[in-house]
């Protein structure tokens, strides 16, 4: 019999973590994983390799950081963050990076269109070319109460939205990812609400944290960190940083995220990090560091407080924590 190690910063009882748990026995109650199973479960273990062209932006990086985002937290090696990822369009455990090798990153191109003046489909290399690049080291906190420390590179959000011109007084931003189940096997299972998507008030996303990322690590982003760009909201619970995004979209209705549309009661719009507001199945007060393994307590948005508390002071009567 083949037992496998376990790897130190494998969290005992969260392989099957909670997130994908829900992914799991929805996919179960609705007959979906039985009746297609083995074609899924096969593509996933698969994981066929594809050849790709050197990327184009490589020489790109790495990036200059910049200073203002430092941390107190040691960084997580590359090598437990590229092992450890949530990409549910490439299956419902933490284990998806040789899955993911699936993603085809170029050609790629990324949409922007709604309330603004200057709609445009961006080839992605023109769209990693047309601003300056920057290092910044983030925190990021997923709800299931694990946390790593990431040197993503990336366009800051609030750069890209000025360059595009949204109408005065839009108010949201929404983001969504591709939607190929040839290329992501995860969207084979029907009832799920394919593809992915986020969304910001506009004020988050004019606020200096949120970042577009191309890279991590000093280098363009690898597939399973949702290549070749995603997001980082670093206050906001890990969710909420959508991965491989192809449209962008300026909206004055609240986008319905991916999460919300599977449980608006565990998972919300807001989703900002709080220790004092539970999960409704577990305790948000301390996390998990990957790589130390170590239970620190949670900070309240995630140490960010001091750039974004004041975005949610006017909002009343709405769940900011989940
Ligand atoms: N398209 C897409 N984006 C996504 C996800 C996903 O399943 N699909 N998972 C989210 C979750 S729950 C987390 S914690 C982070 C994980 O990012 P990482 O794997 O780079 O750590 O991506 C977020 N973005
Ligand atoms: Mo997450």
């Amino acid at each position: 019999m083949l037992i496998r190690q376990k790897k130190p910063w494998e969290i005992a009882g969260l392989q099957a973590t909670p997130e994908a748990a829900f992914l799991n026995r929805r996919a179960l109650m609705q007959g979906a994983l039985l009746a297609g199973g083995s074609g899924l479960l096969g593509a996933l273990a698969a994981g066929p390799a594809f050849a790709d062209t050197p990327d184009p932006t490589a020489s790109l990086y790495p990036a200059k950081r910049n200073p203002a985002y430092t941390l107190g937290r040691a960084l997580t090696p590359e090598s437990v963050n590229a092992n450890y990822n949530n990409f549910y369009e490439y299956g419902t455990s933490k284990r998806i990076a040789a899955a993911a090798q699936q993603l085809k990153t170029r050609p790629w191109s990324v949409t922007v269109d709604g309330l603004v003046d200057k709609p445009k489909t961006w080839a992605i290399d023109d769209l990693i070319r047309a601003f300056p690049l920057e290092e910044r080291l983030y925190r990021h906190r997923c709800v299931e109460a694990w946390a790593m420390t990431i040197p993503w590179t990336g366009i800051p959000l609030k750069a890209f939205v000025e360059k595009m011109r949204p109408h005065a007084g839009v108010k949201y931003i929404r983001f969504e990812t591709f939607n190929d189940p040839q290329m992501a096997p995860g969207q084979e299972v029907p009832f799920d609400p394919w593809p992915y998507v986020e969304g910001l008030t506009m004020a988050e996303a004019m606020n200096d944290l949120p970042l577009l990322v191309t890279g991590a690590y000093g280098k363009p982003l690898l597939k399973q960190f949702g290549a070749p760009l995603r997001l980082a909201v670093p206050w906001k619970y890990g969710f909420k940083s959508i991965k491989s995004i192809t449209k962008i979209t300026f909206t004055n209705e609240r986008p319905k995220t991916f999460w919300e549309a599977l449980d608006s009661s565990e998972y919300g719009f807001w989703a900002n990090v709080n220790p004092a507001v539970p999960h409704p199945r577990w305790s948000q007060a301390t996390e998990r560091v990957l790589g130390t393994m170590e239970r620190v307590p949670t900070v309240i948005f995630n140490g960010y407080g001091t750039e974004v508390a004041g975005l949610y002071t006017n909002i009343k009567g709405q769940q900011l924590y989940r």
